[in-house]
């Protein structure tokens, strides 16, 4: 296309948004005439309009790109596809040799705490390969996946989980199955070698699903992004996913009974949780949370609690569609909040969900537990405990 060609599909584009622009003031306008405040000018009391404000930081400013290389709009101004403008710049996307060039695009970068290096080196690599999988676990469509985040030396909470809420049973005709999510605890981080004994327990149990990167707080993205890939080839069928640690007690019958009763549209964008609103980075160096200034500014969007979240498969699969358009995030669950916004959607809040656990005086009364979904931290005694007191055919609560 000529350069003056497309001014002009540009000068006509403008005006085609003048226009509506003049159509809704038109319309807004009769509007409040019909509602009787004829003649009466509308001041708004606050200012209307965004402000716009010039975001430095590092994440933000390459979202800002990945956004703009799938930005339809734009993309049709310079007459490209988005399969055409993504195949063109597939370096910003799928690099997965260390990323050295990223020490001069971030000012303070040689001060940041090495876990950040290590996330910022890798920042653009999303592919890692399965050491073991379990490439059957959904042939016989599931209605529930139970998906959870373990760590290789945490073989006592995975064995009580399966002893309890974790058991793959068959409620009526929905069905429940089981995945421990897993990457690798390397001898380059001084762990010992369990590897004999994590293929044995996956041989033993066929719930076991392992990548081949390191596994560490900030890579629980990775893990996130790596989970719903596997969905999108190995468990298309599941109608019902929950993802949660493995340190919290999950009432497995309470989410079939919710489940079973909702209609049709509310399953298909399923996403509930313990939802957290209004939240930002934390900027204090010692916590657990902390994200320097130079890497992201702005607000998180709304995003459930990962302790434990319960959505729909087809949801599961749309949200893997979106990990290609949102950079990688150090938190996971803030990181799955943002995949959320970017298909129009916001996790739903559930009060059956208990990450910050129930009261003191609560805890011991096998009832508080009979309505609850999720309940967080318990020791994997307390979960076989929690799990045989719920099944006393005379619990009379
Ligand atoms: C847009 O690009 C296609 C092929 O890339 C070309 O055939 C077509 O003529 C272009 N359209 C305009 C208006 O330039
Ligand atoms: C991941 O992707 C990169 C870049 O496309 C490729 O070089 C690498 O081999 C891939 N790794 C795995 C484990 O698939
Ligand atoms: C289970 O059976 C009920 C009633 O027959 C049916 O509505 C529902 O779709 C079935 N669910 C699954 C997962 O097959
Ligand atoms: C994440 O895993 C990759 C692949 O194993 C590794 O290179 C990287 O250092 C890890 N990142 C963090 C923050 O641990
Ligand atoms: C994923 O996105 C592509 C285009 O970006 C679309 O064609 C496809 O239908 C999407 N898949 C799902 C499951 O949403
Ligand atoms: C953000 C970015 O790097 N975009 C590039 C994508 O590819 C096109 C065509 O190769 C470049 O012009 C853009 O600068």
């Amino acid at each position: 296309m000529s350069v003056g060609r497309r001014r002009l599909k540009l000068v006509g584009i403008l005006m085609m948004v003048n226009f509506f622009i003049y159509v809704i003031v038109e319309v807004s306008k009769s509007d409040h005439q019909d509602k009787g405040t004829k003649g009466k000018v509308l001041i708004p009391l606050e200012k209307f309009w965004g402000t716009y404000t010039v975001q430095n930081a590092y994440w933000n400013r390459e979202q800002k790109k990945l956004d703009r290389l799938y930005n339809p709009i734009l993309n049709l101004l310079k007459n490209v596809t988005v399969e055409e403008m993504v195949a063109s710049n597939a370096s910003l996307l799928n690099f997965c040799d260390m990323d050295t060039s990223i020490r001069s695009e971030i000012k303070d970068f040689d001060s940041l705490p090495e876990r950040f290096k290590d996330f910022l080196f890798y920042l653009r690599c999303k592919n890692s390969s399965l050491v073991l999988d379990q490439p059957d676990k959904c042939k016989d469509k599931p209605f529930l996946l139970l998906a959870i985040k373990s760590l290789t030396p945490q073989f006592d909470r995975r064995q009580a989980i399966r002893e309890s809420w974790g058991k793959e049973i068959k409620v009526n005709n929905m069905t429940v199955v089981r995945v421990f999510l897993l990457g690798q605890t390397p001898p380059e981080d001084h762990h010992p070698d369990l590897s004999p004994l994590i293929k044995h327990e996956s041989d033993l149990y066929k719930d076991i699903l392992l990548w081949d990167y390191r596994d560490t707080f900030f890579n629980l993205t990775l893990k996130e992004v790596l989970f719903l890939k596997w969905v999108s080839h190995s468990c298309t069928d599941v109608q019902f996913i929950f993802k949660g640690d493995d340190d919290v007690f999950v009432n497995t019958h309470q989410i079939l009974d919710y489940l079973k009763t909702l209609s049709a549209e509310k399953a298909k964008d399923l996403f509930i949780g313990d939802v957290i609103k209004d939240a930002g980075p934390h900027r204090d160096k010692k916590l657990k949370y902390y994200i320097p200034e130079s890497l992201f500014e702005g607000s998180y969007p709304p995003y459930a609690g990962g302790g434990g979240f319960l959505y729909s498969g087809n949801l599961g699969l749309r949200l893997y569609n979106a990990t290609s358009r949102v950079l990688l995030y150090p938190i996971d669950d803030v990181y799955t909040g943002m995949c959320l916004q970017k298909l129009g959607l916001a996790p739903e809040k559930h009060k059956g969900f208990k990450t910050f656990d129930i009261d003191e005086k609560q805890k011991n009364n096998i009832c508080s537990y009979s309505n609850l979904i999720l309940v967080h931290p318990r020791k994997p005694q307390e979960m076989i405990k929690i799990w045989s007191q719920l099944q006393d055919s005379s619990l009379n609560c």
